[in-house]
């Protein structure tokens, strides 16, 4: 019995010593180094497997950074079997000619980032699900810094491994995200892999099935970014609405440093502050200033400084007060009348995703042409190029976030995923003098889970900036399109048209807003739907509406400013209708459908802004009306290629004599 003890006492003594002799080998012994990757890729699949990113840095470009974009090596992986076992995707490779080899970045597809994946590769078109990316870079970390990797976006989900091991994940196709890579990068040849997958599911935001293309990949920048240990990571500056003395806002410190002083320079207003931190890292500001306030007539931008040590951040900044009284919208006192059009991120020469400067200067540049002082930029978060662009060139913006149709309004994980687009959306475009909105989405469906999670969203976005107006586009649907056709159409259609056909717009989500808006299609979809189930002619039905469009009154409850945030009819350039003839998709009917809604929404009392469907027709699945869509919803003023139709003039006059009439 005692050797039977003593032989067990042994042996567990040996495994335990064996054990520890292992674990010192592995860690600092001569283990061969590809065993030790693969041990710590392994620990770090374990520790990050959806570590979310650190708090974004503000403004990534207004200071010392570089971007990793050019062409990019890329695997497309539709199982998503690229960590095979839990293992990076470059173990797999093959190092020596007797490996087996399951996976190679080596001689296969190119993509080029920043850029959406469907339009470099025919295969990519409409896929969806997985693609690899790689990249290597050089880097001389400097003591006493940090190194941040940032994304401008990854459509929809995004794993980042620095050196083949895994630093975090993000989630949601259009807002950034950065990870502070300080203990995983190393001198010399660094190796970048991101996994990108653009699959989707019924508790995402948005959901699988939306109205436009589901470009994937890593479609806005990627950059390098090396801070000091303690550094400025956000701030704000605005004016003060009352009296509009003052500049007010914010500088935050991250980093161990507790007592920096920060220095702020407006050279323009001969403002040279300095401030001191709190035990926060935040340090509260209030200049006396009276700088000349940014409009769209006159879009004056500030240069201004901020430098913590090393660190020197600089932006142009725009001051203006934003506000709503009596029904109107109050942009530096005084009532403004927006003169829009709705936008997708697209480019204006053949579609594909936008994410430059150049991009958005055409693109605005088009929506200038139009006489435009607003852009709805549909229906999630733009490139950050848009609102620096807006900025600079005088128009207004509506920035959205794709909580669209229907989402899972009752999970709270949709919910939480929601407040931080937001965050990460407010942190990105805080400084924005163009951006006057905040949308909280499109056509959701009524409802108190809807109306619980909009009310969490809205408080949301208040405590995070309560200067900006929340809006959100209502859903025209069934409750108040029913007694309006009831009432109304359908007597018109028997012969019998009444003077005013009310629409009573009521909706709970008005209650949450500050600034309702409606989406409306009078002169499209509502004929063509109730010609299907009526004995009446599509024909009749559109003549009816056309001829009474003008005696639509809408009616809204509290007597807020309404904005009409989408009315349109498709249209194919270069398709023609005879004289006379009523032919939906030509030029000429979509412009008559515009003729007359301008007539009727100039007569609207709550009306105090419009932004049509849409500047440029853009890929949309849905759209399978062969030969006339082609997968391209045609409800652009121009076609996917830039060319204008019939449309964008009626919209260009009426804009015209409205700011002729302004000014
Ligand atoms: C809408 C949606 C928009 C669509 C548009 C259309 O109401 O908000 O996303 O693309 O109608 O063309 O039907």
């Amino acid at each position: 019995m005692r050797r039977v003890l003593a032989f067990f006492t042994g042996l567990v003594f040996l495994v335990g010593v064996g054990s520890l002799a292992l674990t010192l080998y592995l860690w600092f012994g001569a283990w061969p180094q590809e065993m030790k990757q693969t041990v710590d890729h392994l620990r770090s699949a374990r520790a990050n497997l959806g570590k979310a990113p650190e708090p974004l840095l503000q403004n990534p470009t207004g200071q010392a950074h570089e971007s990793l974009g050019g062409t990019w090596q890329a695997v497309i992986d539709p199982f998503s079997r690229g960590e095979l076992g839990g293992l990076a995707p470059r173990a797999l490779e093959p190092k020596a000619p007797a490996d087996l080899a399951e996976f190679s970045f080596e001689n296969g597809l190119t993509l080029k980032v920043p850029g959406d994946w469907n339009t470099q590769d025919p295969r990519l078109v409409f896929y969806q699900g997985v693609v690899w990316y790689k990249r290597s870079f050089e880097h001389d970390p400097a003591s006493g810094s940090r190194t941040f990797l940032y994304f401008g976006a990854a459509n929809y989900r995004a794993s980042v491994y620095v050196n083949g091991l895994l630093v975090g994940e993000h989630e949601g196709g259009f807002t950034p995200f950065n990870f502070d890579v300080s203990d995983q990068v190393r001198a010399g040849e660094n190796l970048l892999v991101v996994k990108v997958d653009n699959r989707r599911d019924d508790g995402d935001i948005p959901t699988p099935t939306t109205d436009w293309h589901n470009y994937g990949g890593l479609t806005r920048d990627v950059l390098l970014v090396r801070v000091p240990e303690s550094f400025v990571s956000s701030y704000e500056l605005r004016l003060d609405g009352e009296p509009g003395d003052a500049i007010v806002g914010f500088v935050q410190v991250a980093g161990p440093s507790r007592n920096a002083s920060v220095s702020v320079e407006i050279p323009e207003l001969d403002v040279a502050v300095t401030a001191q931190v709190d035990a926060e890292g935040r340090a509260a500001l209030r200049i006396p200033a009276r700088p000349e306030r940014w409009s769209p007539e006159a879009p004056r931008l500030y240069r201004v400084e901020i430098t913590l040590g090393e660190q020197r951040i600089t932006d142009r900044i725009g001051f203006r007060t934003l506000g709503v009284a009596d029904g109107e919208i109050l942009l530096n006192d005084r009532p403004v009348f927006l003169r829009g059009i709705a936008i997708h991120d697209e480019t204006l020469d053949g579609g594909g995703r936008a994410w430059s400067v150049a991009h958005a200067e055409a693109t605005l540049g088009l929506a200038k042409e139009l006489g435009c002082n607003f852009v709805r930029l549909s229906h999630y978060p733009h490139p950050d190029a848009m609102a620096r662009v807006a900025d600079r060139l005088g128009l207004l913006v509506w920035a959205e976030l794709p909580v669209y149709w229907n989402v899972a309004f009752d999970e709270d994980d949709t919910l939480e995923l929601g407040r931080r687009m937001f965050s990460e959306l407010i942190a990105r475009d805080r400084n924005r003098a163009s951006v006057i909105f905040w949308s909280l989405g499109n056509e959701t469906p009524a409802g108190p889970d809807r109306d619980r999670f909009f009310a969490e969203l809205a408080r949301h976005v208040r405590s995070e900036d309560g200067s900006r107006l929340l809006t959100a586009a209502l859903l025209t649907g069934p409750e108040a399109l029913g007694p309006f056709i009831g009432s109304y159409y359908l007597p018109a259609l028997l012969g019998w048209s009444r003077s005013e056909w009310v629409f009573h717009i009521d909706d709970e989500l008005e209650k949450i807003v500050d600034v309702p808006a409606i989406n409306e299609y009078f002169g499209w979809y509502y004929s063509g739907g109730l010609a299907l189930v009526t004995p009446f002619s599509s024909e009749y039905a559109r003549r009816v509406m056309l001829d009474n469009m003008e005696r639509i009154r809408f009616v809204t409850e509290g007597g807020k400013p309404l904005i009409v945030s989408e009315l349109g009819a498709g249209a194919k350039h270069g398709l023609h209708a005879r004289p006379g003839e009523m032919r939906v998709y030509s030029e000429e009917y979509q412009a008559e459908v515009y003729r007359r809604q301008l007539v009727m929404l100039a007569r609207q009392d709550a009306v105090r802004g419009l932004s049509p469907w849409i500047l440029k027709d853009f890929r949309a699945p849905l759209r399978l009306y062969q030969g006339v869509q082609d997968y391209w919803n045609r409800k652009g003023l121009v076609s996917e290629s830039g060319e204008k139709k019939q449309a964008f003039d009626v919209l260009r006059s009426y804009y015209g004599e409205l700011a002729a009439r302004e000014s």
